[in-house]
C-alpha cells in the first residue's frame, strides 16, 4: 500500500464516520425513522477488506449495518442517503431503509435485518459464482454474536464441502446488541469455531486498516484459486450503541477509552503523519471538505427528492402476480 492509496482510504474512512455521524444527527431531527445501526468505530475492516476485493465483481453482503459496505462497494453516497429518508431516489426506492441498501450494479445485495440470515445467501452467491465459472468470489460481512444462529454452522459445512469460493469476515465488536460476547457464547475467539468445518481460519485486528488490507489479501487470493471458503475475524469496536435505541449503558468508560485511543482513522492518520505524507492542517481540511460535501450534496439530495406515491405501493413487490396477494384463488 503505497502513500497515495493510505491518503485515499484515509479520505474514504472519514467520510464513512462523517456519513454515519450525519445520520444520527438526521434520525434526532426525525427525518429518518425506522431501525438505524451506525458503523463509528468499525472503519477499517470494511475498507481494509474491500480494498483487496475486486469492486463491482465480487458479491458482496452483509447485516443492517451496512451503509458504509454499500458506499465502498460503489453505491452513491446519496441513493443511500436518500434510502434512509425513506425516498423515491433511494437505492431501494425508499422501501427498504436503513437495513436494506440493496445496490445490483455494483454487486452489493443487502442489507439484511435477520441476524444470521447472509450466512446462506453467500453461499449461495459463491454457488452461483462456481456454477458460471467466473473467478469472482462472495465475501459475506458479519457480526460476532450472528455466529451462534445455525445459519453459521449450515453456510460453513455448504461452503466447505462444496469449496465455494467464499470469504466469511466476522467483525468481532466484542457485542450482540447489549450482550458482551463472554456472557453469549462458549467460544469467545470466532475463528476458533470454524476448525470444525475444516476451513482456514484468521484472527486480525480491525483497527489497523493496513493489518486488515494484508490479511484479506491472503484470504482473498485463497479463495479465488479456488480453494474454498476462508474465514477472517477482525477485532474491532462500535462506538455508538448497537442502535439508536440502545441507550449505551452497559458498557465502562475504561472499556470506551481503550478503544477510542485505537480509533482506526487516528491511526492511518498519524501513520501518515509520521511518515511525513500529512499535515494536521492538510487533514482538518479534508475533514471540512467531507462535511460539507456530505451536507451540500448528499443531505440536499435526500431532502429535495419526492416521497414514494401511494399509488405505487405494491409497484415493487415481487408476489405481484400471486392470487393470495389479492384475496386468494377463489
Ligand atoms: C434472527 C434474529 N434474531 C434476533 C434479532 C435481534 N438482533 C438484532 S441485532 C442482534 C445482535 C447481533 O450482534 P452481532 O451479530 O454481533 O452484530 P453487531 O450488531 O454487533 O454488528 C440481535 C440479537 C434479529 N434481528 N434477527
Ligand atoms: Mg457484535
Amino acid at each position: 500500500m503505497n502513500a497515495a492509496d493510505k491518503k485515499r482510504l484515509l479520505h474514504e474512512m472519514l467520510y464513512a464516520r462523517r456519513f454515519e455521524e450525519r445520520c444520527y444527527e438526521a434520525y434526532v431531527e426525525r427525518k429518518i425513522g425506522g431501525f438505524l445501526h451506525l458503523y463509528p468505530g468499525q472503519e477499517a475492516c470494511c475498507h481494509g477488506v474491500l480494498e483487496a476485493a475486486r469492486a463491482g465483481e465480487d458479491h458482496v453482503i452483509t447485516g443492517y449495518r451496512d451503509h458504509v459496505h454499500a458506499i465502498k462497494c460503489g453505491a452513491d453516497p446519496k441513493e443511500v442517503m436518500a434510502e434512509l429518508y425513506g425516498k423515491e431516489t433511494g437505492s431501494s426506492k425508499g422501501r427498504g431503509g436503513s437495513m436494506h441498501i440493496f445496490d445490483v450494479k455494483h454487486h452489493f445485495y443487502g442489507g439484511y435485518a435477520l441476524v444470521g440470515g447472509p450466512f446462506p445467501l453467500a453461499a449461495g452467491l459463491a454457488k452461483g459464482i462456481k456454477m458460471k465459472g467466473g473467478d469472482e468470489i462472495a465475501i459475506c460481512f458479519l457480526g460476532d454474536a450472528a455466529n451462534n444462529q445455525g445459519t453459521f454452522h449450515e453456510a460453513l459445512n455448504i461452503s466447505a464441502l462444496w469449496e465455494l469460493p467464499v470469504l466469511f469476515v466476522c467483525e468481532n465488536n466484542l457485542y450482540g446488541i447489549g450482550t458482551r460476547i463472554d456472557r453469549s457464547t462458549a467460544v469467545t475467539d470466532q475463528y476458533k469455531r470454524v476448525c470444525g468445518y475444516d476451513i482456514p481460519a484468521v484472527q486480525a485486528d480491525g483497527q489497523d486498516i493496513e493489518v486488515v488490507f494484508k490479511a484479506a489479501q491472503k484470504a482473498i487470493k485463497h479463495v479465488r484459486s479456488g480453494k474454498g471458503p476462508y474465514f477472517l475475524e477482525l477485532m474491532t469496536y462500535r462506538y455508538r450503541g448497537h442502535s439508536m435505541s440502545d441507550s449505551n449503558a452497559y458498557r465502562s468508560k475504561d472499556e470506551e477509552a481503550d478503544w477510542s485511543k485505537r480509533d482506526p482513522i487516528l491511526i492511518l492518520k498519524n501513520r501518515l503523519i509520521k511518515a511525513g505524507d500529512l499535515t494536521e492542517a492538510a487533514y482538518k481540511k479534508l475533514d471540512k471538505k467531507i462535511i460539507d460535501e456530505i451536507e451540500n450534496e448528499v443531505i440536499k439530495f435526500a431532502e429535495e427528492s419526492p416521497e414514494p406515491v401511494v399509488e405505487e405501493l405494491e409497484k415493487y413487490v415481487l408476489a405481484e402476480n400471486d392470487p393470495y396477494v389479492h384475496g386468494g384463488p377463489n
